[in-house]
Formats: C-alpha cells, sequence, structure tokens
C-alpha cells in the first residue's frame, strides 16, 4: 500500500532532520520511499510563540500495515528524542500519517485520512507538489486550500 506522511521540525538542524527522516524510512524493511516533496518554511499553526517549521510531505510503499506504519513512525520521532510537551509546541520531529490511499481507518490510535491534514497549508502544498491534479488516490483535497486564511508557506 502507498502512504503518505506529513514531516515536521522546528528545532535543530531543520533539513538534516528533515533530510535523515526520510533515509530512516527507507531503512524501514518492505519499505520504501517514491517520492519526496520540496522543503517548506512555514508559520507555526495553532500555537504561535515558537520558530518557524520546515515541512515536507513523501509517498512511501510498504507492506506494512497502517498500524504498523504509525509505530515506524512513533520509533523514528522517539529516535530523534523526541518529547511531548506542549501540544501543538516545538518538536524536533514530527512524522503523521496523513493518507493511507483512500483507505479510512477510525480507531483510538489512529485516524486516516489524519483528521486535521485538510486544514494545514504546510500539509496541502507539500502534497499539491507530489499530486499536481488535486487528487491523491481518488480524493479531492486541492479545494480545503480555498478555505484557509494565513499560514505563511515558503517553498525552500
Ligand atoms: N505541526 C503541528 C502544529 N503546528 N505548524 C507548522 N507550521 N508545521 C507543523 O508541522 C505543525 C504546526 C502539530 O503537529
Ligand atoms: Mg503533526
Ligand atoms: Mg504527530
Amino acid at each position: 500500500m502507498k502512504y503518505i506522511i506529513g514531516l515536521g521540525t522546528n528545532i535543530g538542524d531543520r533539513k538534516k532532520n528533515i533530510e535523515e527522516a526520510v533515509g530512516a524510512f527507507d531503512l524501514v524493511p518492505k519499505t520504501k520511499v517514491l517520492r519526496k516533496s520540496s522543503l517548506y518554511e512555514t508559520e507555526p499553526v495553532g500555537y504561535a510563540e515558537q520558530d518557524s517549521f520546515y515541512n515536507a510531505c513523501i509517498e512511501i510503499e510498504s507492506d506494512l500495515e497502517p498500524k504498523e506504519i504509525l509505530g515506524v513512525c512513533l520509533g523514528i520521532e522517539a529516535g530523534f528524542g523526541r518529547v511531548r510537551t506542549i501540544k501543538n509546541g516545538p518538536r524536533v520531529l514530527d512524522l503523521d500519517l496523513i493518507l493511507a490511499e483512500n483507505k479510512k481507518i477510525d480507531t483510538e490510535n489512529l485516524t486516516v485520512p489524519h483528521p486535521r491534514f485538510n486544514e494545514r497549508r504546510f500539509v496541502l502544498i507539500p502534497l499539491l507538489e507530489l499530486f499536481p491534479d488535486g487528487k491523491a488516490y481518488g480524493n479531492e483535497f486541492s479545494s480545503f486550500l480555498l478555505g484557509i486564511k494565513g499560514q505563511a508557506i515558503k517553498q525552500l
């Protein structure tokens, strides 16, 4: 199955964090990175008093199940020394499972599509780079951009 993963960081060497995290996905068994978006520098959303983020999206292909991919994301985050403090606050690495093809999942630990991806320019713009027609696995997403105000984003 193909997956879209959103990557974000605003602590330390942000470019290096994203690049190393992408490299980490390539080391996961039965998993390969198919495509990656550019890096984007983005205004913090949800909690303003913090440094700007670098964000990107990747498409991976894996034989692993969605809940296993979630485990992989949490494992890679932990490997970067992520500590969870303030909600939406600063983080060395955040890996969010955004889409699992057109599968819908709603369990206690995992909701796919990611419940807030359609409100976030820092996810939708990199996604649009991967799917220039604004449809990912048949799901139209680009119209959500019309409803978003603010959230400055700059392609690097
Ligand atoms: N992640 C959040 C909250 N706010 N803002 C930006 N710009 N980029 C993020 O990755 C981000 C955020 C929660 O995960
Ligand atoms: Mg997140
Ligand atoms: Mg997360």
